[in-house]
């Protein structure tokens, strides 16, 4: 009768359910854990914060369509990690956050680092539960791995008391389950197909928007067919982003507003209709807009703006059923017609009013002209995480992505502080790839640390920060006689010593002239680094016809 201990059971269960990768903090009484998913197979990286840790297990979820695992300690570690379920449920990603807890021999008696773990976790999770003996831990772990992924993806919670940890227990009385196979792929009723083909045919001004939904689902090579098939103008969201190519003649971006406000007709693939996308309302919004939906999940079907068709199902084999289906009765949207050239007017008015921006030389620089150049570095098939306000929303305009699932940011929830997990995730997932980070920087300052975990596991990612003093621009120099300003930090912050003290390389650039050449340097020598950028206080979003946020 061979005995396995439980650390090593709950490593073997996540790498038998596809769970490849592990970040987090150990401590106790979860050391045995991490130890035991380095001997398992599985890639452990140490975060510095479980912030970080469970922002990086997240954006795995996104990345492979396995959740990546986040290891916390019990008490603060748990609570630490509680931001993480949080961007994951509102970005609707998988992720296994694996929490430490009090022995359950002590619970209740005030055990060192007692707290209301699974009820913390419970509100943000599709599913959180304790284990509550070691022996049903393949059980638990193919739950939670499986709730995660199915259906609407989400994070989930599983709660590891110490006890539980320590236990060993015969092997034979807890074999591990099948291997969760990826979700089923589910078609849409051929109804609904045909409705919203018909619909289509109907529309005048259609718009197609390309959501992050259809990344999550590999459906990339159907959307492409798609458009290509129907040519129908697209938007995407902001991490729909490369589903289609960002160049693609048919890309309404730089007329984003336009676009919107004047579609007849929305066909939203993997894209909700919530605050990023204005609520599908006026006045960002037509209001007699007609909204054609493809979306995994049928309770999002309908959300702020009833939708003429719901195609409930996976967007790769729905995406297939229409294109099955026009492959039968093909049909293209009108090559020439007002839709378009109103469109390709708007997008040249736009392109004209930000190229003097992008070309402006003036010191300090202004945002457009420092992503300028990193726009003109960068590979094709770099991944760009990016967070900050407008670093974050100009970057969304200046900085293109080719490829789907290459653009990561602070998301629905609108998180910063992911940026730097975000990177360390794609680099730990594709390392071969160009991984940098765009930061604002008070967003680089909520995890900034976490160069330290790059340095550590040797990724060449590129912290870039465009450093404006404060959030949203503070002033350059601080008055000793007046209260420091809310939105101000230490003037002209040398950020890229941060990462000297680990042995990765820092740059300052503070002229227009020095940008270009520093960051192909930082690029070409395959090591961490940051690029600290400063850039004017001053530097704003070009003139926007709306608020960003719609109230
Ligand atoms: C966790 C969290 N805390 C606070 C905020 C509020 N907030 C929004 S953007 C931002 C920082 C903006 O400054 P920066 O990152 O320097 O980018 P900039 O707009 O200056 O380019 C903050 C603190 C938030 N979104 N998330």
């Amino acid at each position: 009768m061979a005995e396995i201990d439980a650390a090593t059971l709950i490593a073997r269960s996540l790498k038998q359910h596809g769970v490849d990768y592990m970040f987090g903090i150990v401590g106790i009484p979860v050391v045995p854990i991490a130890f035991a998913a380095q001997r398992e197979g599985i890639t452990y990286i140490g975060m510095r914060h479980e912030q970080s840790a469970s922002y990086a297990a997240q954006a795995v979820g996104y990345l492979t369509g396995r959740p990546g695992a986040c290891l916390v300690v019990s008490g603060p570690g748990m609570t630490n990690a509680i931001p993480g379920l949080a961007n994951a449920w509102s970005n609707r990603w998988p992720m296994v956050l694996l929490g430490g807890s009090s022995d359950i021999s002590q619970h209740g008696m005030g055990a060192f680092q007692e707290a209301p773990q699974v009820e913390a976790a419970r509100p943000w999770c599709k599913y959180a539960a304790e284990v509550d003996r070691a022996d049903r831990i393949p059980y638990f772990v193919e739950q939670a791995v499986r709730t995660s992924i199915y259906g609407r993806p989400g994070p989930v919670y599983l709660d590891l008391p110490g006890d539980v940890i320590s236990a060993r227990v015969d092997e034979e009385a807890a074999p591990q389950k099948p291997r969760v196979p990826d979700p089923p792929r589910s078609l849409a009723d051929p109804a609904a197909v045909r409705a919203a083909l018909d619909a289509l045919k109907s529309a005048e001004r259609p718009l197609v928007i390309v959501g992050k939904g259809t990344a999550y689902a590999d459906a990339a090579p159907e959307v492409r067919d798609f458009i290509e098939s129907t040519q129908l103008p697209f938007l995407a969201s902001p991490m729909g982003k490369g589903v289609m190519p960002d160049d693609h003649p048919l890309s309404t971006a730089p007329a984003r507003s336009h676009v919107l406000q004047n579609a007849d007709l929305v066909f939203l693939l993997g894209a909700r209709l919530n605050w990023i996308m204005h609520f599908g309302l006026p006045p960002r919004f037509n209001e007699n807009v007609r909204v054609l939906q493809l979306d995994v999940a049928a309770e999002e079907i309908g959300t702020n703006v009833p939708a003429e068709v719901g195609l409930v199902g996976d967007a790769k084999a729905v995406l297939g059923q229409l294109n099955a289906a026009l492959r039968e009765q093909p049909w293209q949207f009108g090559p020439e017609n007002t839709w378009r050239t109103g469109i390709a007017k708007k997008i040249e008015e736009n392109r004209a009013q930000t190229q003097a921006m992008l070309d402006d030389d003036s010191v300090p620089m202004g945002y457009y002209r420092a992503l300028r150049d990193i726009r003109d570095v960068l590979p094709r098939d770099a991944i760009i995480c990016s967070e900050g306000a407008s670093t974050m929303d100009i970057g969304r305009t200046v900085l293109p992505n080719f490829e789907p699932k290459h653009r990561l940011d602070a998301g629905s929830f609108g998180t910063m502080g992911v940026g730097l997990a975000f990177a360390i995730a794609a680099q730990a997932v594709h390392p071969g790839k160009r991984v940098v980070a765009v930061e604002g920087d008070s967003a680089f300052g909520f995890s900034g640390m976490e160069v330290e975990v790059a340095c550590r596991y040797n990724m060449p990612i590129t912290f870039i920060i465009l450093n404006n003093n404060g959030i949203g621009g503070g002033p350059s120099t601080l008055d000793p006689s007046r209260p420091v300003m809310p939105v101000a930090y230490v003037p002209n912050a040398r950020y890229e010593k941060v990462i000297e003290a680990f042995g990765g390389d820092g740059y300052y650039v503070d002229r227009p002239e020095d940008l270009r050449p520093t960051l192909e340097r930082a690029l070409a020598s395959n090591r961490p680094n940051v690029v600290n950028v400063m850039i004017s206080a001053q530097s704003r979003r070009k003139p926007q016809q709306f608020d960003w946020l719609t109230r």
